[in-house]
């Protein structure tokens, strides 16, 4: 086994009080975790609080459905568990009654830019998910598999590897899955809250996007945008917008994706998908955002056009860059 799981084990069975939290705009991944590391947790009979205060999407409804089963009070947590969040600047915040100052903190993920902010750190970006970390902890330490635990698990590795999509999708993630199925998790039914799910407004946003397409460099590079008056004339909200940016990679031929979303005039939040050619998170971490390989974002407080524009002008550099090497390479 390896050495930071002999610690994290150690951890959990020599401290009682436990405050759990990850990123703001929870997803599959990080809601899932939460849910069955602090669900475990309670089997051993801590004294466990799931900080999860922002909007929990009400797709996710199902996975939170006995959030109150790990709302302990408290107050002086021995530890603090981060899980799926690279730095914490972008944790949810803590609520103001819980002191997490002198709280022991677990960082727990799988971001290569994860800052390691932790007094315990197991940042590992070879995993799919963090649930996938999650379950080997339970494993390793003889966790009962409820079947909520398995569904939450399960929830984590679909929607972090695109539905068993993804390039991460190795033989262990469809083990596990597996297994968790066994345990109670019901891929179809998840599979149907997840992704079969969406409200009205979702697809309106998908048609605006879907509308607005610009292909370059022998379309090798596709944007989609949403400007702010088209969503505003059809009555529809930037909330609604999780996964349209995954339609640009549909496109045979697409390397990077992009959505580009004027929330506000000059406030512009900016997804982008990778079909694994270049590293997005590298691009968007040059704006202040990052993310990983294949999926990432950021944000410009800038014009749309100058946006796309900026964007634009690094994705080619970076894909001629890419381009070249590779022909030297298989030259
Ligand atoms: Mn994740």
């Amino acid at each position: 086994m390896k050495e930071i799981l002999w610690k994290i084990i150690n951890l959990i069975q020599t401290t009682n009080s436990f405050v759990l939290a990850s990123h703001t705009d929870p997803d599959g991944d990080s809601i899932g975790s939460l849910m069955a590391l602090g669900m475990f947790l309670k089997q051993l009979g801590k004294n466990v609080y799931i900080q999860m205060r922002e909007n929990v999407p009400p797709k996710y409804a199902f996975l939170i459905k006995d959030l109150t089963y790990c709302s302990d009070n408290v107050n002086d947590p021995e530890v603090f568990v981060v899980l799926d969040t690279s730095s914490i600047d972008r944790i949810d915040k803590v609520a103001n009654h819980l002191n997490t100052q002198e709280a022991f903190i677990l960082n727990i993920d799988h971001h290569g830019d994860n800052l390691h902010f932790g007094d315990l750190n197991w940042v590992d970006p070879a995993y799919p998910a963090v649930g996938v970390m999650v379950f080997q902890i339970l494993k390793e330490m003889g966790a009962e598999f409820t079947p909520l635990i398995a569904t939450n698990l399960y929830t984590a590795i679909l929607t972090d590897t695109g539905g068993f999509m993804f390039s991460n999708t190795t033989p262990e993630v469809l083990e596990q899955a597996a297994f968790l199925t066994k345990k109670g998790a019901t891929p179809g039914w998840i599979a149907s809250q997840v992704y079969l799910n969406h409200s009205k407004n979702y697809l309106i946003n998908v048609g605006i996007a879907l509308n607005n397409l610009q292909f370059y460099m022998d379309d090798q590079i596709l944007f989609m945008v949403m400007d702010n008056r088209s969503v505003l004339r059809s009555s529809s909200s930037f909330s609604e917008t999780e996964g349209i940016v995954d339609f640009t990679l549909k496109v045979k031929g697409v390397k990077v994706g992009v959505l580009f979303k004027e929330v506000q005039r000059e406030h512009i939040r900016i997804s982008m998908r990778s079909n694994g050619f270049v590293d997005v998170a590298h691009i968007c971490a040059e704006f202040g955002g990052g993310g990983h390989h294949n999926a990432a974002g950021c944000t410009f407080y800038d014009t749309l056009e100058n946006s796309q524009q900026t964007i634009l002008q690094k994705i080619i550099n970076v894909l001629k860059a890419q381009n070249e090497e590779w022909r030297t390479v298989n030259k």
